[in-house]
């Protein structure tokens, strides 16, 4: 739902200039430090880019599904990693507190996540425990006005930068499943949270994971998410399904780049007498990855605008993170091809795309998660 159209124009507008101008220029310079200057971090901040997605109420913009995915398209014309840092402040580190926080919980951290003061991080996956996420072994003790949280958390996106995480850990040991798991807000520099070093991917550079440590780290109860045990998982699970609609949303914008530059080399590069782009091998790569784009792109507008009704959007949101993140995938292969042997060197932003866009049929769920979890639903709504 648009709720105003104007208001949102100039708010896209405004981002896609910024993107051209400041964060475009600066990619190769992100690649090469593995690090977002911080002037452009401000930026990012005064454009209000934290809240996008939190509730005006708390500072944020309150974006509605539907305006947030047409925000991440014009955010994801560029590399991932800009959007992975304000990523987990308006989708998997704050949706836990928005969805099932309490009030206490809300007032605490969404005014200074949504600003940007805060940076927060979303903690399931555990060095054994990645698809099968129901499986996770961090545990959390209650200890009077405490729980004693211990177990690793593994890929930590933003952990180094982190000022709160969403941890799920498992307070009934004699529950193996989800119904074992609660959900928890713990505060960087909590002693007994340790951070380990920072991972080396294969990209998505200047955007940070890591492993996060809890050895007898007391955490408030207070910070127990919505003030109940044993519902964590579902917690989670529901921060997936918003996350995994934002992800397709980042698919189509980061391909649409991808085809961009693609069309432009294809039109300037000249072979046998002409521009490779008259060729039609060529032409069919470029024709194929517009309409694959232009699918995912309808099928994220048509699930957002869903979830804004109120309709729960799970299957949904698994068909436009799978159809969008392979689609990704096919198109970054076929930027790298037109770009030949220029797409295979890092002068040309392909050859770094190529590689940022590979986590994406990975994280917040694989494309075989994505698939299992869409054909389960059906059987489920199949069966009397
Ligand atoms: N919204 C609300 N509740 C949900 C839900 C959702 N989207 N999905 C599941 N639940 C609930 C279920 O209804 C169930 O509750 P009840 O027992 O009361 O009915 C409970 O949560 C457990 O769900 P389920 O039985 O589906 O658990 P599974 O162990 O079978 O879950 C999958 C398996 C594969 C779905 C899950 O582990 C998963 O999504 N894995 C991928 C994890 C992931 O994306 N990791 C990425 C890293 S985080 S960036």
């Amino acid at each position: 739902m648009i709720r105003d159209p104007q208001i949102l124009k100039m708010l896209t507008d405004s981002v896609a200039r910024f993107v051209r101008t400041k964060l475009v220029p600066a990619e190769p310079t992100v690649d090469e430090s593995d690090e977002i200057p911080a002037t452009l971090i401000n930026d990012m901040r005064e454009l209000g880019l934290f809240g996008l997605a939190i509730p005006e109420e708390f500072g944020g913009l309150g974006l509605t599904m539907e305006e947030e995915v047409l925000v991440a398209f014009e955010l994801a014309w560029t590399s991932p990693a800009f959007r992975s840092l304000i990523g987990t402040n308006n989708g998997i580190g704050s949706q836990g507190i928005i969805i099932d926080g309490t009030a206490a919980q809300k007032e605490k951290y969404l005014p200074r996540l949504a600003s940007g003061e805060l940076i927060a991080s979303f903690a399931l996956t555990e060095p054994d425990s990645g698809s099968d996420a129901a499986s996770l072994r961090t545990s959390a003790v209650r200890d009077g006005e405490f729980y004693l949280l211990n177990g690793t958390k593994r890929y930590i996106t933003n952990a180094p930068e982190a000022g709160v995480f969403t941890v799920m850990a498992r307070t009934n040991p004699e529950i193996k499943g989800a119904a074992g798991i609660s959900a928890f807000l713990v505060e960087a520099g909590t002693p007994g949270l340790t951070l380990g070093k920072r991972d080396i991917k294969m990209g998505q550079k200047g955007a940070h994971t890591c492993d996060v440590i809890f050895e007898n780290c007391r955490v408030p109860a207070d910070n127990l998410i919505g003030g109940k045990e044993g519902v964590g998982f579902k917690t989670a699970m529901k921060v997936l399904d918003k996350g995994r609609l934002h992800i397709a949303a980042v698919c189509v914008g980061v391909a649409e780049r991808m085809l961009s530059d693609a069309l432009a080399y294809a039109m300037e590069r000249k072979q046998f007498g002409k521009p490779i782009a008259d060729f039609q091998l060529i032409q069919a790569m470029l024709a194929d990855s517009k309409a694959e784009i232009y699918a995912a792109r309808s099928m994220v507008m048509d699930a957002a605008r869903r979830r804004d009704d109120g309709e729960d959007i799970s299957t949904e949101a698994s068909c436009c993170k799978l159809f969008a993140s392979e689609m990704c995938g096919r198109v970054a292969d076929r930027a790298v091809q037109i770009h030949g042997g220029a797409g295979y060197i890092s002068d040309y932003a392909a050859e770094r795309f190529y590689r940022d866009v590979r986590l994406f049929r990975i994280y917040e769920g694989t494309s075989q998660i994505q698939q299992l979890l869409i054909a389960r639903n059906m059987i489920r709504a199949a069966t009397p």
